[in-house]
């Protein structure tokens, strides 16, 4: 099977660098899945096992062969152990993001991560607040020392609730409880997934998942919502702003430089430096316009909400920001870097530079990233983008003209401040019916989807229908790319989203951040829950990722369905060989926390799914 550029992906910039490469014979993402061509059917199925050194065992699909491993675990029980495993990693790679950004504030708060400072003092209160801290009498790295202490407690705790979990509503959280789901402590629940997995532990597959979900809320609610919290505090809570996003904002004449991975740490810092007059002067004499910074993935999203810097790409767009073969340097901290940068930086001039003392591939330039120097060493990094400009080879030169215009900057602050400062007019327009409900639309791409076509169906079909989406991660550039997310977008969507988005000048899609900004999202579906008194799985809203692929898209998974809300996956999650696992995730849950999943690749009937969804509800609402 050979697929056609068209066949890889909608998007026009993509297609012709899928072209370029082909014509250069450069190997991409593409050519590698086809060559995996056709995929392990035990894999798929997550009927293999390799937690003990008697194994590796694996399962008869068709009921002829071996119906146990050698130890006697089922397929059920194998199949929810690899999931359970799954979500650990996804949770903990979120997590683990928080605890750093964490870290940096608390040295932040004691003078020593010199060139960070509070951007976010509004936040940084109402935040010491939450979390029982008096900021009378105290400076703001006092209150901000104790908050960092505070925080970090919540990942070493040993019972719970996260503090966190405070946001959602009431009758949510005493499901939780009556479940024994409530997340205890962030790296408590993440351990416990390895320890259960372990060979001969937890041999239940409804047990073992029950705590999958408890893990995830430890994301949602914990990791992730702390992640986004102090992302604020350090650089400030996104505003409404535009930029532009695809491969067309790669400047012909600029040194440019990609920032790619999850950690504004980094990105921050190196979107400060690329202003730096010495750099700028450096250059200059190198031949070079000025100094143009763009993101791909979610350390983009980051710099995109907070300072407009564009976005250059998705996930599945990463390499073929290097085949433009105007990119100095490739820079790249933790998350969704494909190692095989390595050797295609190899084929051009870019460097690729690794930052996070926690990730390293082959053929980087080692350039680590450390609080305490982080201007300093964001400069040493720029510089070599900078010096490396003068190796642009103008032959393999070609950008794709497309780049679009987005609007984005939604935090949840945001949108209740765009709604006069409560949720209450968005709940109008919903009981009114111009509004529908809410659509909460995320993920990676896949290459076993058409790039981008799930995203942009999907979320297109939704606000045809008069749900507002909000968004974040790859679906968001992905939308951005198809021109989603600008007000005058407001012409796809239904008459009455659109009178809304006229009214308020916002797009019918409303960017909300990285993926750990999810939390944005179940802080304002919490906000809006509570202000009708109902629990989050009583809205009309419904999730989708219409393209996922990574471990820390299950953990996401797991905690928007056990918060309530039904989520569609576009992509089979490794979970078919074994019906009880299956049912239970697709149904069984359900009757448990109030939602569940479906597997729907076809981003049509995938709206339809959540439509019906969101009707129920508001039927069961009393709304027409
Ligand atoms: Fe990674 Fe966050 Fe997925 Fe994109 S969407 S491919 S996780 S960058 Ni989260
Ligand atoms: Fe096989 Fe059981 Fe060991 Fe897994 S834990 S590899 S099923 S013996």
């Amino acid at each position: 099977m050979k697929l056609t550029v068209f066949e890889k992906s909608i998007d026009p910039a993509t297609q012709s660098m899928l072209e370029k490469a082909e014509n250069e014979g450069i190997e991409t993402v593409w050519d590698r899945y086809e060559k995996q061509l056709p995929q392990c059917s035990f894999g798929q199925l997550g009927i293999c096992c390799r937690n003990c050194n008697m194994g590796p065992c694996r399962i008869d699909p068709f009921g002829e062969g071996a119906d146990k491993g050698i130890c006697g675990a089922t397929a059920d029980i194998i199949v929810a152990r690899n999931l359970l495993r799954m979500i650990a990693a996804g949770a903990a790679a979120h997590s683990d993001h928080a605890r750093d950004a964490v870290l940096t504030f608390k040295k932040m708060s004691e003078g020593e991560a010199g060139s960070y400072g509070i951007k976010g003092e509004a936040k940084l209160f109402s935040l010491a607040s939450e979390y029982g801290i008096l900021a009378e009498g105290k400076s703001r790295e006092e209150v901000a020392g104790e908050l960092a202490n505070a925080l970090l407690t919540e990942f070493g705790k040993q019972n719970g609730p996260l503090l966190c979990t405070r946001r959602a509503p009431g009758s949510r959280r005493r499901l939780w409880a009556e479940l024994g789901i409530e997340p205890r402590g962030i790296d408590r629940e993440i351990v416990e997934c390895m320890h259960r997995t372990h060979m001969g532990v937890d041999n239940d597959a409804t047990h073992i998942l029950l705590h999958g979900l408890r893990t995830g809320l430890s994301d949602g609610w914990g990791g992730s919502m702390i992640a986004t919290d102090v992302q604020d505090i350090l650089f400030g809570t996104p505003e409404p702003k535009k930029s532009t996003v695809n491969l067309g904002v790669l400047s012909p004449d600029k040194v440019n430089v990609i920032v790619h991975g999850h950690e504004p740490i980094l990105s921050e810092m190196i979107v400060e430096t690329a202003e730096d007059p010495e750099l700028l002067g450096l250059a200059k004499e190198k031949g070079a316009a000025g100094i143009n910074v763009a993101g791909i993935c979610c350390t983009g999203n980051e710099t995109l909400m907070r300072h407009g810097t564009p976005i250059a790409g998705t996930f599945l767009q990463q390499e073929l920001a290097v085949i433009t073969g105007a990119v100095e340097a490739m820079v790249v901290d933790v998350q969704c870097i494909m190692p095989s940068l390595g050797s295609l930086t190899g084929c051009y001039h870019t460097k690729f530079i690794s930052t996070s003392p926690k990730a390293d591939f082959p053929g980087t330039l080692r350039m680590e990233f450390h609080e305490e120097k982080a201007y300093e060493t964001a400069k040493e990094i720029v510089k070599t983008a900078v010096e490396n400009f003068p190796n642009r080879n103008l032959e393999k030169v070609n950008i794709p003209e497309e780049k679009q215009e987005c609007m984005v900057g939604f935090s949840a602050e945001a949108i209740l401040k765009a709604l006069g400062g409560s949720p209450a007019p968005l709940i109008e327009a919903i009981a009114g019916g111009a509004v529908k409900g809410i659509g909460a639309v995320v993920g990676c791409n896949n290459v076993k989807i058409q790039h981008n076509y799930g995203h942009v169906n999907l979320v297109k079909e939704l606000i045809r229908n008069n749900v507002l989406v909000v968004t974040t991660g790859c679906n968001a550039i992905a939308c951005a790319e198809a021109g989603l997310l600008v007000p005058e977008a407001a012409v796809l969507a239904g008459n009455g989203l659109k009178g809304i988005c006229e009214a308020l000048d916002i797009p019918p899609v409303l960017h909300m951040g990285s993926c750990v900004d999810i939390s944005r999202i179940l802080v304002l579906a919490s906000a809006i829950a509570n202000s009708l008194g109902v629990d989050i799985s009583d809205l009309p809203a419904a999730g989708a990722a219409p393209e996922w692929m990574s471990e820390k898209a299950v953990s996401i998974g797991a905690y928007v369905v056990s918060s309530g809300v039904f989520t569609v996956l576009g992509t089979v999650p490794p979970v078919l060989g074994s019906q009880a696992v299956t049912s239970l995730l697709t149904k069984g849950l359900d009757g448990v926390i109030g939602a569940s999943f479906a597997v729907e690749p076809d981003p049509f009937k995938a709206a339809d799914m959540m439509l019906e969804r969101i009707e129920g509800k508001r039927k069961a609402l009393g709304l027409k």
